[in-house]
């Protein structure tokens, strides 16, 4: 199998810790997101996903699969152990609410298309964009989470599940944009349990091969 991504890119982040966690070996492609105008939205990899993001995970049989939700629900239906996404329904679903919480809320509103957008077309000034990133990610965002956990070793209970695949990624982005979650005490919890795994720790965006 091979896996485009990026290696700051947040969403191949969910899918480099599900792959570690499972012990599978992918080849690993980069696609630079800033290089030759964004080589996301050039001809080979339109091929791989019309929206022009990172990651796809490729099967060897050529199946493209996107959307890093997708791609970890296809492992943990293909490789089973260990699970990711809990067998209890009831627990599966407040797992897959975390996940699709930053997937779906949090992360999109500071994609790299969409902080170029405000950059670039609404000509809006760093400081307005850093706020608009620190808001998003913040109220509503990782103070939902924080909310929504219930202050376990990992996201829910004392293994790691989908919701600490994405949890990470988002944290090293929190990070990257120096938003402070200090405060979420749940969050911070689940982060040190995650920062013994070597899944996560080998997944680290600076551990990446085309790191820069
Ligand atoms: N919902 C998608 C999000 C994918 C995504 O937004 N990827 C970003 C990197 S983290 C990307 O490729 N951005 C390129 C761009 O904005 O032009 C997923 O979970 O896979």
């Amino acid at each position: 199998m091979k896996l485009y991504g990026y290696f700051r890119s947040s969403a191949a982040y969910r899918v480099r810790i599900a792959l570690n966690l499972k012990g599978i070996a992918v080849e690993h492609v980069p696609v630079h997101l800033l290089r030759d105008g964004g080589q996301q939205r050039l001809y080979p990899h339109l091929q791989r996903n019309p929206q022009a993001l990172v990651p796809v995970l490729e099967l060897d049989d050529r199946t493209r699969l996107t959307q890093s939700l997708a791609i970890i629900e296809y492992l943990d239906a293909t490789f089973p152990y260990p699970r990711l996404i809990p067998e209890d329904p009831v627990l599966a679903a407040k797992v897959r609410a975390v996940a699709l919480a930053i997937g779906c809320e949090i992360h999109p509103l500071s994609n790299l298309r969409v902080l170029n957008y405000l950059k670039g077309s609404l000509g809006q000034p760093k400081e307005a964009v850093e706020s608009w990133i620190s808001h998003w990610m913040l109220n509503g965002g990782l103070d939902a989470v924080e909310a929504l956990l219930p202050g376990d070793e990992f996201c829910f209970g004392g293994n790691p599940t989908l919701a600490d695949c994405f949890l990470i990624p988002q944290l090293f982005n929190a990070r990257r944009f120096n938003v402070a979650y200090d405060g979420c005490t749940k969050i911070k919890r689940a982060e040190q349990s995650c920062e013994k795994l070597d899944a996560f720790m080998e997944a680290l965006p600076s551990r990446q091969p085309d790191a820069e």
